[in-house]
């Protein structure tokens, strides 16, 4: 019997965030999610998502334009589709939409969930099987403020929830910068690991002085410290640090992560799936930094618990993890729309064994808040007018 895609709805969903979240390009004191959710002809509906942070501000989609992309263009690509073959839906999908990598990957996500629950089996066993059911997730220190995050990092440690953070760094000045990051190390010494995310907002002299002061404040290893497009300036860094370098924002998928390996610009990569353009394409990052000795790390955009439980089924089947994960999204909203929340214990996340992605939403409290208005598209002089 024939089982096809009936349906995909996209919705808009708001969430406050528990604190202000301070990075190099942006604050933001809400999470903005896109979920979609494609129902097929057996009455299964799967889920996907797509978030970024702050709007336009750190990539170039937006959950706004994400939507439109969905509902104008790969809709009509998927209805009346073979539910059964996601990988056939989404070359169809490929085939007519250029870019949009966070949009194709909340619904690869959809596709393979609603497959999975077909199947009845973990998302996991659909991208080759687990090889650990816990994952490791550190916490973000960015309140913008010193004090503040050794009492964050001070009760993330003593509840058991996270001993490895990571600080965002390169809005303000490399001095300052320093500093911050050298008061948080003393005060927490051995009992946790440090890193940094600059998100490109160094130039090349100032990275190169940034690497050797980090090394002596302690730090354990640097991410994406150079805007994307300085690939030579990326590799001439990875040479001369004394720390790792992680590449993040510059990785757009398996032909950048390829690129990056083969000019020696980075020694760990931050695998997203939603920057790369799906589960699939993050998985062969992952095998590319494999083949070339480069650590692997489970990188986020700050997704709920649909993004953050899909990018969880991935890194699960991967061999090394060696820079463990960031999925503590969900943890960084101040409710959680799932029925049950996820389980985070012992500096990790658990994985669910229930089919698909294995959660499923409180879809009351997730109306609540949905937002409902249109996307508005005016611009120039009637934009003044309508506001
Ligand atoms: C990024 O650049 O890695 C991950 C953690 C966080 O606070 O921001 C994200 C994005
Ligand atoms: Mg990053």
């Amino acid at each position: 019997m024939a089982i096809n895609i009936e349906r995909v709805d996209t919705w808009i969903v708001d969430i406050p965030t528990i604190r202000p979240h301070v990075l190099s390009m942006t604050s933001i004191s809400k999470q903005v999610m896109m979920l979609v959710f494609v129902t097929c002809s057996d009455g299964i509906t799967g889920m996907g998502e797509g978030t970024t942070i702050g709007g336009l501000s750190y990539s170039d989609e937006s959950p706004e334009g994400m939507k439109l992309a969905i509902d104008r263009y790969c809709e009509p690509l998927l209805r009346g589709r073979d539910a059964r073959v996601p990988a056939a839906a989404m070359a169809v999908v490929r085939q007519h939409v250029v870019g949009n990598h966070f949009a194709k990957n909340a619904l690869e996500t959809a596709l393979l969930d609603a497959a999975a629950k077909r199947a009845g089996l973990p998302l996991s066993e659909l991208l080759g099987g687990r090889v650990r059911g816990h994952l490791p997730v550190l916490w973000t220190l960015a309140s913008g403020d010193t004090n503040r995050d050794i009492d964050e990092a001070e009760a993330m440690i003593e509840s058991g929830r996270h001993n490895v953070f990571k600080l965002k760094i390169g809005k303000r000045a490399l001095r300052d910068d320093i500093a911050h990051v050298a008061a948080i190390k003393r005060a927490l010494g051995e009992r946790a690991s440090l890193r940094v995310d600059v998100n490109q907002a160094w130039d090349e002299p100032q990275a190169l002085r940034g690497a050797k002061m980090l090394a002596d404040a302690g730090a354990d290893l640097i991410e994406q410290p150079l805007p994307r497009g300085n690939r030579a300036g990326l590799r001439r860094l990875a040479r001369r640090s004394p720390l790792p370098i992680m590449a993040d924002e510059v990785l757009h998928g398996p032909v950048d992560a390829l690129d990056i390996a083969q000019i020696g610009g980075a020694q760990a990569f931050s695998v997203k799936p939603a920057q790369a353009g799906g589960l699939f394409a993050a998985g062969q990052m992952a095998a590319i930094a494999s083949a070339a000795h480069i650590g692997i790390y489970g990188g986020t955009m700050l997704e709920g618990a649909i993004g953050t439980m899909a990018s969880a089924q991935l890194f699960s089947t991967f061999d090394a993890l060696e820079w463990g994960t960031e999925l503590f999204g969900p943890l960084l909203q101040s409710e959680s729309i799932l029925a049950t929340p996820l389980a985070y214990r012992d500096f990790g996340l658990e994985l669910p064994d229930s089919p698909g992605l294995g959660i499923a939403l409180d879809m009351e409290k997730t109306r609540r808040f949905r937002r409902d208005e249109p996307v508005r598209t005016v611009v120039g002089p009637r934009a003044k007018e309508e506001s």
